[in-house]
């Protein structure tokens, strides 16, 4: 991938795409494409042909997504299946049909089975059944890891697939029910904090354990494995470190500043218990994160408090 090649990022509007947007604009890459989805509805094919027939891009990162935390993803349940489905065939097949030279498609942690061991291996998928909150989700995402297989198979297409973690970060979705457990906390103890509450609820029992990488070092992941990585076998993208739900409401609270008690609301699902990835092969690769979680944590708030337009007392 060269500085003036053509590169689309689908999803540029997300965090995710963001991300990987500012990560090749700080490496020098100059010849980026993006389409807000008002200009291109990517559940469109016939938009979607049009748009690859007339742009030609030759590197695709396939990072746009219907995306949400627990709550949306077992609400939405339809919604989460049919777009993520859609989205993701027509762009690998527009991909395909225009020579784009490599595409790297994005799916989840999620895809592995709910008591697969752990840590996560990539040698994991489809050995059991899913996490039934994310089960539509899952299932587009697993599809959207087959497509790139069969065109490669098939097509000898250099399409290749990254699994990331739990992420948070700069333009995160701060939504109070839809979103991450990670941006709903930091949004709920700044409000705590802000009208003097005594304490914050956090949903389920605090016991699931998650990992949580920053969308930056995805990015950066991301771009080093297209730069680097060709085969057919997916990778996995995070940190290798977890901790309890607990442990990081503990974590967010110290960060916003919020002096008051936890609650812990059971009536809300937990959720797979544990979604730890297997980074050893990322590693091999030459690849290792380098922002931790409290670092982190406080960037993200500070993005909070600007977008926000909110000042810290
Ligand atoms: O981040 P989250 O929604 O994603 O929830 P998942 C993680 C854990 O945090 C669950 C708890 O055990 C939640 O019960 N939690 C505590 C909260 N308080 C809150 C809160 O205020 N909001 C939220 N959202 N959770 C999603 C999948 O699963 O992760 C997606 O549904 C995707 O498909 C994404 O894979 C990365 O890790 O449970």
């Amino acid at each position: 991938m060269q500085l003036n090649d053509k590169i689309y990022i689908a999803g540029h509007r997300g965090m995710v795409g963001g991300a990987i947007s500012r990560r090749l604009q700080t490496l020098g890459y100059t010849n980026l494409v993006t389409r807000s989805s008002a200009e291109l509805d990517l559940r469109s094919q016939a938009a979607v042909n049009e748009f690859f027939a007339t742009e030609k891009p030759e590197y695709v990162f396939l990072a746009a997504a219907k995306v949400g935390g627990i709550h949306a993803n077992n609400t939405y349940r339809a919604e989460f299946l049919y777009d993520n489905l859609i989205m993701e065939a027509n762009i690998i097949h527009a991909a395909w049909q225009n020579g784009v030279k490599k595409l790297m498609f994005l799916g989840s942690s999620c895809i592995y089975p709910k008591l697969a061991p752990q840590p996560l291996r990539e040698d994991s998928l489809l050995t059991g059944p899913l996490e039934p909150t994310n089960e539509p989700y899952a299932i587009a995402k697993i599809a959207g890891i087959k497509l790139c297989e069969a065109y490669r198979d098939q097509y000898g297409a250099n399409f290749i697939s990254v699994m990331p973690t739990n992420l948070y970060g700069i333009g995160d979705n701060y939504h109070p029910e839809n979103s991450h457990v990670l941006p709903a906390l930091i949004r709920r103890f700044h409000e705590a904090k802000e009208s003097g509450a005594s304490n914050v609820t956090v949903w389920g029992s605090g016991t699931p354990k998650r990992e949580f990488l920053f969308a930056d070092d995805l990015a950066a992941a991301c771009v080093y494995l297209m730069l680097h990585y060709d085969e057919k076998e997916l990778v996995n993208i995070g940190t290798g470190e977890d901790l309890t739900i607990r442990e990081l409401a503990e974590t967010v609270k110290e960060v916003v500043g919020f002096t008051g008690e936890l609650v812990f609301d059971s009536s809300k699902p937990d959720g797979t218990p544990r979604k730890l990835m297997d980074v050893s092969k990322l590693h091999k690769l030459g690849w290792k994160h380098s922002v931790e979680l409290k670092e982190g944590l406080e960037q993200a708030y500070a993005d909070f408090l600007q977008k926000n337009q909110m000042v810290t007392l």
